[in-house]
């Protein structure tokens, strides 16, 4: 399948796996991109020479492109956005800021730069400052969160902008992939789906968790603090929603999550860690490896845009 989104990444297929804190690692990575779509590195708040490591770790797997994704909060994020250049890499996702002073580095390189966006008024900003594509992401995802949903955040940026959209959050099979085609988007970005996959790295429980979750076991937490985060429903949210109710400070509220994404996916500990989630893991059922996911994903959205001839 052909895409202004295939094109501008190098891939088979208009399909990225996001970048994921702690658990979009190289195994992962390559394993998307040898399987046609873009892996991706999640470098969040990593050093800058992890993120080499990880790089270098890719390419011995793959030769196909890749990319990073770069938290531009990360207090790491100028040695990051340096390492990146020096190494070379396809695609750089940009999350929880503006990659502007970062942009020059980046396309004397030739790398594409696709910032992260929630909203109409981001997505025309990083158009503005030269972006190649944006991924408009939806409050289903899992991690942090926006206020609008995918079916209403992605048609509205296509409306907005000339350079491509790809569609992310809720996301996890040609049922999902066929209607973000329909919003608009030239391509996908899927989390939740991956992480469920047999080149993911994550601790056991945590997969587990994820395909035993049901449609609605998901919580949003520290919508107070202004930083909401989409994870499955355990004693850490139970608690943290508590406390949010009860009017505890950013402070206490932080201390209850400090570490947890590592606590979970390192350490498999599911109870008090932050199991973070898409809304759609409750269609998640089985681990799969990442080709499979990608090829049925693929077979099934192609089936689906030709049934769509019906409705005519
Ligand atoms: N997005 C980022 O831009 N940076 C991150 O570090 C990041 N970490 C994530 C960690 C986890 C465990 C999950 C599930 C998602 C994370 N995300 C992050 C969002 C994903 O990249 C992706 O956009 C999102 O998962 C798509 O929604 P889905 O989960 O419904 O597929």
């Amino acid at each position: 399948m052909q895409t202004r989104v295939t094109t501008l990444l190098g891939t088979r297929y208009p399909v990225m796996q996001g970048g994921m804190a702690w658990v979009a690692e190289y195994h992962l990575a390559a394993a998307v991109s040898e399987a046609g779509g873009l892996g991706i590195i999640g470098a969040a708040n990593a050093p800058a020479e992890w993120v080499r490591e990880q790089i270098r770790e890719t390419k011995k797997r793959t030769d196909k492109p890749f990319g990073v994704n770069v938290m531009l909060m990360s207090p790491y994020a100028d040695q990051v956005a340096q390492v990146i250049a020096e190494e070379g890499v396809a695609v750089v996702t940009t999350g929880a800021g503006n990659p502007e002073k970062y942009m020059e580095l980046w396309k004397e390189k030739g790398i594409k730069v696709i910032p992260v966006v929630a909203s109409v008024a981001l997505a025309k900003r990083m158009e503005r400052c030269g972006a190649d594509a944006v991924v408009a992401e939806g409050c289903e995802s899992g991690g942090h969160v926006g206020e609008s949903t995918t079916m209403t955040l992605v048609p509205q940026v296509v409306d907005n902008l000339e350079i491509p959209v790809i569609a992310a959050g809720g996301i996890a099979d040609g049922r999902g992939m066929a209607a973000a085609l329909m919003l608009g988007a030239e391509g996908v970005q899927m989390g939740t789906r991956f992480v469920a996959t047999t080149e993911c790295q994550v601790h056991p429980n945590y997969k587990e968790k994820v395909l035993k979750a049901r449609d609605i076991d998901t919580r949003v937490t520290g919508r107070t603090t202004g930083h909401p985060v989409r994870a499955l429903r355990n004693e850490m949210t139970k608690k943290y929603l508590e406390m949010e109710a009860a009017g505890a400070t950013a402070e206490e509220l932080e201390y209850l999550t400090l570490g947890g994404l590592r606590k979970a996916v390192v350490e498999g500990d599911v109870k008090t860690g932050s199991v973070m989630s898409g809304q759609i893991a409750g269609l998640v059922k089985s681990e799969l490896p990442c080709k499979e996911v990608i090829e049925q994903m693929m077979a099934e959205t192609r089936q689906i845009l030709k049934g769509a001839a019906q409705y005519e």
